[in-house]
């Protein structure tokens, strides 16, 4: 029998602990998935979508070796030092000619692979690059901009011990983004002391499992949600005491809400008033609330307000830094995602964009205004990009414009396992190996009370051809002239003395030379690396968050069992199924507010001026030229993004139908599995339509990741499915944080 070897699920943010067994050719495909019981969150747990993750690694469209755009439009192989020298050489010459700062980058790894994003850092310093992007730019950075103002920090649900769990715009069941999740909500559901709410238009799989489903009418939250806190505010059930203590400008934030009038809005949000009364009691009376919010509200109208209020949800009511609520978990990273400056941080001095002035958040340009900020001859447009794990091509708003922008760049260089839609437009295609067959961890850890971390090994051998990231990146900056050559040398000495050594040394050389601190993780790759158990040379950038992460939140990672920096290096790398690095107290939370006396900042009045425009406005509705609202992208039990290159991937519904209530299609004359026309003011396209009640009427869901082409580097175009994104416009997006609003897209569906 076959030995289990311990890795993780790389289809979506939870990495869940799995176990495989190789067999097959070569005993190279995995013949035998289950869930890891000893990696410390999934526990066990895993959902079916690993069970065929074999199609990730085998598929057509992976490359083996760099790949350099010809005359003719098409690619010929080249070798890694031809390679790895033309790219430093076009991307010194346009940083020579324009400034580094025109070089843009995009990505740095999807639901399982974070290691591009951190030896990225040592490229884009020696070329002076600036500006960055990635997917999170087109959902969570509304989000961000108001948990910086608010907290300075990102606080997260502890639904295990919550008492009233809620989903806003989100559908567990299927998208997972919580530990266990289907497990948690039958838990939830199963327990009578406690209450599950699903803010969602459609009966999802989790709003069949709540006890309370508001089945809020599509673009229409900021309504259903100022209508809840109305109540709250209204009818006296805010915990001023603990208001008074914790947080500051409540008045504002009750001057705001006092006035909302809750029957009409809640009328507007298509819910029953009574039934927003409800919501508004359970939650103030509730011991403890959780509250998660995801696309359905984040890539949609209103998306930075929504954010704003669904906060206020849980803070009036006093469900901060406390069991069953909400906190601010331990990071390795630090300050962590999520947390631009301190409270009420001064907008004046925050970043824009070069070309159209976006703000940037966490340090990202929104998705949206990419093509805007090539696509100009603006001089401070961008004139190359580097693309690593990422898919922006097919995963951003409206991908005719978006290719256009792609192909308008002087230089495109793209860093993938795979011939994507995004690869197909570049100059040179750097291959790596898959997630399996190198070492690999994501930063997406944002448990608490307890947190943690898995490096995972490699359980393949990578084939001939392909280069991992993070030699990738030490190569362009040593073929740049950058890499510190002396100075790794005297640190490489100081190593073979012992790692405290080492550390002494490092310091000594960070202030020596600035080069050394530029390019540490490449530095780290080429001294440390080395060192570490063999095919966990990758780990070694570990070891500068391990001492960072150290130094953010000692008391919790000692709790853990980790008495020193080193300690924890050394536990996370000998931990083939992960471990716990940090146990936090409730209270802990209090000490990573930004602001100066520890209090939360409920108001932020950026917002209040759309927050009282809802009284005027007319909210978002079918119209006699676009009847329906398209939500454009939505999970389902067989989708992953764009992780996956094979059609037998998806045994059901290959070509991914769009979902219709029937009585809308009874009246188009659509019956189950016809063909329906869908457009949007950007497309047409035929789709097959799939009849069920629990779409609203007037609604419409087409899946995400569909209409990806498989055919691999002979580049004959055969995609399957829609792309959704050639259904959506860049211009369609919040005011504020520039996220999409694909989840309200105004459409047409015709019978063929
Ligand atoms: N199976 C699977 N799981 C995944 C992924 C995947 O591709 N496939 N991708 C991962 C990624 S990258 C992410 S970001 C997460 C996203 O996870 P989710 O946000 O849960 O996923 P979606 O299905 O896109 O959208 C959630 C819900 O929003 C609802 N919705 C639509 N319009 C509205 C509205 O106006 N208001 C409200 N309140 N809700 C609305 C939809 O009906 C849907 O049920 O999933 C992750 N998990
Ligand atoms: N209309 C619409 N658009 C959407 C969404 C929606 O709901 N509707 N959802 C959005 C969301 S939430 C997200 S997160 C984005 C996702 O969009 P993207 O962030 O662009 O990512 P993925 O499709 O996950 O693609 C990840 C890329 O990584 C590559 N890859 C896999 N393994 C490796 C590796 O080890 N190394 C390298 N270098 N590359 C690797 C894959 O081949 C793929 O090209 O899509 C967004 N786009
Ligand atoms: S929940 Fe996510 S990470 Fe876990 S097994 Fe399912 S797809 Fe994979
Ligand atoms: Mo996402």
């Amino acid at each position: 029998m076959a030995d289990w070897k311990p890795t993780a699920c790389i289809l979506c943010t939870c990495n869940c602990g799995i176990e495989v067994q190789l067999g097959g050719e070569a005993n190279r495909e995995f013949t035998l998935i289950r869930g890891d019981k000893a990696q410390p969150v999934s526990q066990g747990y895993a959902c079916e979508k690993p069970q065929r993750l074999n199609y990730y690694q085998d598929n057509n469209s992976r490359i083996f070796a760099p790949l350099r755009r010809t005359e003719d439009g098409g690619f010929e192989e080249v070798d890694w030092d031809t390679a790895i020298r033309e790219v430093a050489e076009r991307l010194a010459s346009v940083g020579d000619t324009h400034g580094g700062d025109k070089i843009f980058y995009y990505g740095g790894g999807g639901q399982g692979n974070h290691f591009p994003a951190a030896y990225s850092t040592a490229t884009r310093a020696v070329l002076g690059m600036q500006y960055s992007s990635n997917a999170l730019a087109q959902e969570k950075t509304g989000e961000f901009w108001v948990t910086g103002k608010m907290f300075g920090g990102w606080p997260h649900p502890d639904f295990g011990n919550a008492e009233v769990a809620v989903f806003l715009g989100k559908n567990p069941w299927q998208s997972h983004g919580l530990p266990r999740a289907r497990v948690t909500l039958r838990q939830i559901a199963r327990d009578p002391k406690r209450t599950m709410i699903v803010i969602d238009p459609r009966r999802t799989e989790t709003a069949e499992l709540a006890d309370i489903h508001l089945a809020v009418r599509p673009g229409r939250d900021a309504w259903l949600l100022s209508a809840i806190l109305g109540v709250i505010v209204q009818e006296g059930l805010a915990d001023e005491d603990w208001l008074a203590e914790h947080a500051t400008d409540y008045d504002d934030v009750c001057a705001s809400l006092r006035n909302v009038p809750v029957a009409e809005y809640a009328k507007t949000a298509g819910i029953d008033v009574a039934a927003v009364r409800e919501v508004a009691h359970r939650i103030a009376e509730a011991e403890s609330v959780a509250l998660v919010e995801d696309l359905g509200v984040q890539q949609n109208r209103h998306s930075t307000l929504v954010s704003y209020l669904s906060r206020l949800l849980w803070l009036l009511t006093g469900n901060f830094a406390k069991q069953g609520g909400m906190g601010i978990p331990t990071s390795l990273l630090g300050a962590g995602l999520g947390s631009d400056q301190g409270p009420a941080f001064d907008e004046s001095t925050r970043p824009r964009s070069p070309v159209t002035g976006s703000r940037i958040i966490s340090g990202l340009i929104p998705g949206n205004l990419i093509p805007d900020e090539i696509l100009t001859d603006h001089p401070d447009r961008f004139r190359a990009m580097i693309v690593e794990s990422g898919n922006p091509a097919h995963s951003l708003a409206d991908s005719q414009r978006m290719k256009e922008a792609l192909e308008a760049l002087e230089f495109l260089v793209v860093i993938d396992v795979a011939m994507t839609e995004t690869a197909r437009l570049a100059d040179y295609i750097l291959p790596t190996p898959t997630q399996y067959e190198k070492a690999e961890a994501t930063f997406f850890n944002f448990e608490h009370p307890k947190n943690y971390f898995h490096v995972r090994r490699p359980l393949l051998e990578a084939p001939d051809g392909v280069l991992p990231e993070p030699e990738i990146h030490a190569r362009l900056v040593e073929a740049l002239g950058e890499l510190p050559h002396d100075d790794i040398e005297t640190l490489n000495e100081a190593l073979s003395e012992g790692r405290p050594q080492f550390a002494a040394a490092f310091m000594s050389a960070m202030q020596s030379n600035p080069k050394v601190g530029a390019t540490m993780p490449a530095v780290l790759y080429r001294t440390l690396g080395p060192t570490l158990p063999s095919g966990l040379e990758s780990a070694a950038v570990l070891w500068g968050l391990a001492t960072l992460g150290f130094m953010s939140a000692p008391d919790s990672i000692r709790r853990a069992g980790h008495e020193s920096p080193e300690a924890l290096f050394d536990a996370i790398i000998s931990s083939p199924s992960g471990l716990i690095f940090s146990v936090d107290d409730y209270d802990e939370s209090w000490k990573r507010i930004g602001a100066e006396g520890g209090k939360i900042n409920l108001g932020i009045p950026e917002l209040y001026e759309e927050l009282g425009g809802l009284m005027s406005e007319i909210p978002i509705a079918g119209s006699e030229e676009w009847p329906f609202l398209l939500s454009a992208g939505e999970r389902r039990s067989f989708t992953a993004n764009t992780i996956f290159r094979n059609p037998e991937w998806r045994k059901k519904d290959r070509a991914g139908a769009l979902r219709i209530n029937p009585a809308d299609a009874d009246g188009l004359g659509l019956s189950e599995g016809d063909l329906a026309c869908l457009t949007t003011k950007r497309a047409s396209v035929n789709v097959p339509v799939e009849l069920t009640d629990t779409m609203q009427a007037g609604h419409v869901a087409l899946p995400n990741g569909l209409g990806v082409d498989y055919s691999g580097v002979d580049l004959e175009s055969a995609p399957i499915g829609v792309a959704p994104n050639d259904l959506t416009a860049t211009e369609d997006r919040d005011w504020l944080a520039g996220t999409p609003w694909h989840k309200s897209v105004p459409a047409r569906v015709e019978a063929i």
